[in-house]
């Protein structure tokens, strides 16, 4: 009894003393910071914009009822085109004068946005740019989205190793930074897998015809076609693709991990593969707490783009609270010096080129969703 009297006159002691310290520390001003998003509010690719924006608006409100940092968000519609990506980088460099750019959407995008920033010394992270060669822009160049590189070695293995697949066909969008990046790695893919590529089938952006493509890939009777497309053009590949008695599976690139595909494609998704180190539905806290919080606000699920696009700001915000101040130098040093940032995508670093080190999940289009590939 007497010991247990003592215990809780010490635990009393610490609490007290807890609180009473808490207390006596001086509230500092949160950091002050303007960030700018280049994202796809209109046009092709708006539903990876759209996930993209309401990911960070979400962190943003997060971050700034926490009281550290207190980010005012500029955005910026691209229309996934360059020329306004460009527009849009000058606009909030110059203009608006923001610490740092979260964005643009697109690969492609980024080929012209990238240089700027990195030229007037303002960071610039992507958060879905997975292509190669983005960070090697510049060293004011971030991304945390997993670059094609990473991401087909495993959906393409996975996908080789179960289906026992020989012959491949390879059908791309040959006018885009992000698909022909994406098509290079299937093909080294398919050359160190040793599987013969029956044919390679180009198109582009816009293309609402494949019949000519498809007709040639299945009279060559492949096991599995390797496709990488945005996805606009990758849910009526599929569905046309389907129609056309073409059964064999698919493998996609980032393009395709969006619930966009299976929207457009509709049961013709069934079996697509992709690789992403997004799992909503993983028996993981932190994402379930993302994953309620998303859907209590838009009324949705979020997807790959979304959780990229959350980790991305708190990545960003974590940077500016480790420089102190909202001074661009010093955010890039903080922000390169990111290591073993947990987020809902689970544990993140950069490597020393700015780049992500991230193991994905490869996942299956099964009953309507994306579900774990075992
Ligand atoms: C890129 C991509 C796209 C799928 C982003 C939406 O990965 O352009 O790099």
């Amino acid at each position: 009894m007497k010991r247990n009297v003592r215990l809780f006159a010490v635990v009393a002691c610490v609490l007290f003393a807890f609180v009473f310290m808490g207390a006596e520390k001086p509230k500092s001003e949160p950091i002050q910071a303007k960030i700018g998003v280049i994202s796809i509010i209109t046009g092709q690719g708006a539903a990876y914009g759209e996930a993209i924006t309401n990911g960070i608006k979400l962190a943003r409100d997060e971050v700034n009822a926490k009281g550290e940092v207190f980010v005012d968000l500029k955005v910026e519609d691209s229309s996934g085109k360059q020329e306004q990506a460009l527009a849009a980088a000058q606009k909030l460099i110059n203009s608006e004068k923001v610490v740092a750019i979260i964005g643009p959407t697109l690969s492609n995008e980024m080929m012209a946005a990238g240089p700027e920033a990195n030229a007037s010394g303002v960071p610039i992270m992507g958060t879905s740019t997975t292509a190669k060669g983005i960070t090697q822009i510049g060293k004011f160049v971030f991304r945390n989205a997993l670059p094609e590189s990473q991401a087909i070695p495993a959906s393409a293995g996975k996908a080789v190793q179960k289906y026992n697949i020989k012959k491949v066909a390879l059908l791309y969008g040959n006018d885009d930074a992000f698909t022909k990046s994406g098509f290079d790695t299937m093909k080294e893919v398919a050359g160190k897998l040793k599987l013969e590529i029956v044919t390679i089938q180009e198109f582009q952006k816009g293309q609402a015809d494949y019949k000519a493509q498809l007709t040639k890939i299945t009279s060559l009777k492949p096991d599995a076609v390797f496709c990488s497309a945005l996805y606009n053009e990758g849910g009526v590949i599929l569905a046309q693709a389907r129609k056309m008695g073409l059964k064999v599976p698919f493998v996609g690139g980032n393009g395709f991990n969006s619930p966009k595909v299976i929207e457009i494609a509709k049961d013709a998704a069934e079996g697509l593969i992709v690789a992403t180190p997004w799992f909503g539905e993983k028996n993981d806290p932190q994402v379930k707490a993302f994953v309620a919080k998303y859907e209590k606000a838009y009324g949705k699920k979020p997807d790959q783009f979304a959780a990229q696009a959350y980790d991305a700001f708190y990545i960003m915000t974590n940077a500016l609270k480790a420089a102190g101040t909202a001074d661009r130098a010093k955010l890039r040093d903080s922000l390169a010096a990111t290591k073993n940032f947990q987020g809902v995508l689970g544990n993140f670093s950069f490597d020393a080129e700015r780049d992500v080190v991230m193991a994905p999940n490869v996942l299956i289009v099964k009953g309507g969703k994306f579900t774990i590939f075992n």
